[in-house]
């Protein structure tokens, strides 16, 4: 590969994941126009199909990037690294935020009271993250972060009183990392005896659920950056009860591998 530039290498592709994330507007509108990368193409997938062309790639030892986040397995399993963002295009770090359909903090102030104070760690979700991408079904890996974990559960549900079969319905898109905190979530309301329905969106979807409650409450906005043109058209219609985790990051994912270290290096 002596002389050939990284680019041709990947032709020229940024893998990518679903075209209603944040990440990918972002990579389109912003990062791509402020490195002058108009001879790429950012490749539309899922999650699923970004990670799967990583792992092939790395078992290949192959050059590959990737639309990546933090929180995510991927750096769990692989030796990556975050290409060097030094004009800020992605925003800077953020926090993934509680949203509740307006009304429903009156509809139900119970269930409200407990979302509001639901709060992990990176840490916490990424060994929820960990345990699902290691096989274990969603639902199983909630419980038993949650038994493993019951002063944080004590401390989400102080004063939080039994759900008696209340129907809360929670809209997640399949990305890991809101696959792993939804279903806490639920998992906990369960247990509080609420009738949990878990309905996995598009982002677009999900967004406007909770906005028209069809969804009463996600777990999954990533602000200020990422979801801002969601949470600016839904405004009027939701409630943010603020971050329950913070420390969040996006950014372009190569193995440790690839000579490169900033989306400078793309053009
Ligand atoms: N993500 C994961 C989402 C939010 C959670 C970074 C892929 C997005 O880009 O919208």
């Amino acid at each position: 590969n002596q002389g050939t530039s990284f680019g041709d290498q990947v032709d020229h592709r940024i893998m990518g994941i679903d075209p209603g994330s944040g990440e990918m507007k972002l990579t389109q509108d912003k990062v791509m126009k402020a490195y002058g990368l108009s001879n790429w193409t950012l490749q539309a997938g899922s999650e699923a199909t970004m990670t799967a062309s990583l792992d092939k790639a790395i078992k290949n030892k192959k050059p590959i990037v990737v639309t990546g986040w933090t929180p995510h397995w991927m750096f769990q399993k692989y030796d990556l690294k975050y290409l060097k963002d030094p004009k800020g295009a992605y925003g800077k770090e953020e926090a993934i935020h509680t949203i509740i359909h307006k009304g429903f903090e009156k509809k139900d102030p119970n269930a409200t009271k407990f979302l509001n104070q639901f709060y992990w760690t990176t840490k916490d979700m990424g060994k929820v993250m960990l345990d699902i991408k290691n096989g274990t079904e969603p639902k199983q890996a909630a419980k038993k972060w949650m038994a493993s974990n019951k002063s944080k559960v004590a401390e989400w549900t102080n004063g939080v009183k039994k759900g008696n079969g209340k129907k809360i319905k929670l809209g997640y898109v399949s990305w890991s990392s809101e696959i792993a905190s939804t279903n806490v979530v639920g998992a906990v309301l369960t247990s509080l005896g609420y009738d949990v329905t878990l309905e996995q969106l598009g982002a677009g979807q999900m967004w406007a659920g909770v906005a028209k409650g069809s969804d009463d409450a996600i777990v999954s906005a990533w602000l200020p950056t990422t979801h801002a043109d969601y949470l600016k058209e839904f405004k009027n219609q939701v409630i943010d009860l603020g971050p329950n985790l913070k420390g969040t990051k996006l950014g372009l994912v190569v193995p440790s591998y690839v000579k490169i270290n900033s989306i400078s290096d793309l053009k």
